[in-house]
């Protein structure tokens, strides 16, 4: 007998969809996150703080933030002190490359801009040659856009709206230099955008609330899968619960796996150890998290038989931010919107394909600033490597690493600057440069399907045992990776339910 049938690290988007679909089919589930569960008000009576006055919710364990932005006019204003607690957004630091991921029941739903983004069917195919595109497109990106309450936004806002003006004018002056344009789905509520526009709803996305989470609008997976899951009766979660270490009994008919747990306080580990056994392990602790558990539990002799595929193939998704200072008759808007509605796309360009985000700079004043999040078709490449002395797995990633995808923003934004007769803004990410490549908030792969697991996310060399997250995603998928994740994740677990589960 073992505690649970099912066990699922993680409660981010892969995570959020296993526990809806093993509960739907009636099997006895623990859904573990290290995070806390985002239900209860603070001080000020909300539950998230904004990003205008952060404190100790805004950061998994720092002692100031950690923004993408470090400076404005040369003064180091965007990083304040906070205290120690385990707040919804991490920054996890590696040699030449950080990487942004939420911490909390609902993982990167959280802290992220809510952009529900398809990728172009023929980069999926060069992607994941070996999985079925028709059937993705046709079947599982829909039930991904649906179940995410993905919908477009409505022209009285992006038109109109005061909060949408930096969109427009990065729209009109992307066109000015012969870029095509896309509006993004979102999972912001905009029913409840158009109140906080009218003035008859608390502001969340036009009150500097995302990344360190929103206090209304967003759909969140607490809001949809997960409480669906917990929904179905057969799903347990447990929250503030960080999984430390994997273990397997093979000497049975059925692999037992043991899972064994800190628990998380608010000053950081409280020193109680739990465990928890299962017949199936999946692991959808995201890119970084499932990677790290994965290439330590291989190197330390616990699950020795993963190949020499688990920790390869983690890519940046290309990400590289950019600013650009507008002329002072261009404003962008004091009052801007979180949540962002519209991309760049020039993923046809012969040599650099780049589709970047028009993302908002709500900082509560004018400041004439464009801001972007380019996303590359990067063939770089990095990998997950066991560190003895800290007993971490660490992320390789050289410093000339992110050159490819700083290049394709250059020529993006170079043109888009040539054609608007601006400049760049070099006051903004530090060290006086126009664009940050050593931070992502797309990390991916590590355990890249049909690689390190089979064509469904079953790790090579176990029974049993899966990984169903972003990691899966071979580095790249050439546009917000969060719809593609979700699909994924929807594709594979219906194929393990069917398969690898006894029906009852
Ligand atoms: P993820 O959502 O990261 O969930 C993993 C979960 O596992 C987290 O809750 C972790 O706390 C938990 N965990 C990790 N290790 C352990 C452990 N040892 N024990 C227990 N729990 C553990 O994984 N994507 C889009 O498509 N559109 C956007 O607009 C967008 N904006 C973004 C903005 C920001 C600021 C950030 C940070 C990300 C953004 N993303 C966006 C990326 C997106 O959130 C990310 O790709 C997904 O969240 C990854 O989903 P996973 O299921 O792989």
């Amino acid at each position: 007998m073992t505690d649970y049938t099912a066990i699922i690290i993680g409660s981010g988007y892969g995570g959020a969809v296993s526990a809806l679909r093993l509960g739907e089919a009636g099997v006895s589930t623990l859904l573990l996150e290290m995070g806390k569960l985002w239900d209860a008000p603070g001080k000020d009576g909300q539950v998230h703080c904004n990003m205008s006055s952060p404190d100790g919710r805004a950061m998994w364990f720092k002692d100031k933030t950690e923004a993408p932005l470090k400076s404005f006019l040369g003064l180091p204003v965007i990083d304040k002190a906070i205290d120690r607690y385990p707040g919804i957004l991490d920054r996890v630091n590696f040699p030449n490359m950080s990487v942004y991921v939420g911490r909390g029941v609902g993982g990167g739903s959280l802290v992220n801009g809510g952009m529900a983004v398809v990728p172009r069917e023929d980069y999926f195919r060069e992607v994941f040659p070996d999985v079925d595109a028709a059937e993705m497109f046709a079947k599982y990106y829909p039930l991904a856009l649906f179940r995410l309450q993905a919908s477009t936004i409505p022209d009285s806002l992006l038109e109109n709206s005061a909060w949408y003006r930096f969109a427009r004018v990065g729209r009109d002056q992307a066109k000015r230099a012969g870029f095509k344009t896309r509006i993004v789905p979102s999972v912001y509520d905009y029913d409840y955008m158009g109140k906080e526009d009218r003035g008859e709803a608390r502001k969340s996305a036009f009150g500097a609330e995302l990344m360190y989470g929103n206090n209304a609008g967003k759909r969140s997976l607490d809001k949809t899968y997960i409480a669906d899951a917990l929904g179905t009766g057969h799903v347990t979660l447990k929250f503030l619960q960080r999984v430390d270490e994997i273990t397997v009994d093979e000497a049975g008919a059925f692999p037992v796996y043991t899972v064994k747990t800190s628990e998380i306080g608010d000053k950081g580990p409280t020193g109680v150890t739990r465990k928890f056994t299962c017949r199936h392990l999946i692991l959808s602790a995201g890119s970084v998290g499932s990677s790290q558990l994965l290439v330590r539990a291989r190197a330390t002799g616990k699950l020795p038989l993963l190949n020499g595929e688990v920790g390869r193939h983690w890519g940046n998704n290309g990400n590289v931010m950019t600013a650009r200072a507008n002329h002072l008759w261009n404003t962008t808007g004091a009052k801007q919107s979180t949540i962002p509605a519209v991309g760049i796309d020039d993923w046809d360009h012969p040599t650099h394909p780049v589709f970047a985000e028009i993302a908002p700079l709500p900082m509560g004043f004018e400041h004439w600033i464009s801001l972007y999040l380019a996303l590359t078709k990067t063939p770089e490449r990095g990998a997950f490597e066991y560190d003895a002395a800290s007993g971490e797995s660490v992320l390789k990633w050289g410093p000339g690493q992110s050159q490819f995808s700083l290049d394709g923003a250059k020529i993006m934004f170079d043109r888009m600057n040539k054609a608007n007769l601006t400049s760049y803004r070099y006051d903004i990410f530090g060290g006086g440069r126009a664009f940050a490549g050593d931070f992502t908030y797309h990390p991916l792969g590590g355990c890249a399907l049909g690689k390190a697991t089979d064509l469904y996310g079953r790790l090579k060399g176990y029974r049993n045992l899966y990984v169903n997250d972003g990691a899966l995603i071979p580095g790249s998928i050439g546009v917000n990776p969060f719809t593609t994740i979700t699909a994924l994740a929807e594709r594979n677990i219906e194929r393990i339910i069917r398969e690898d589960f006894p029906t009852p």
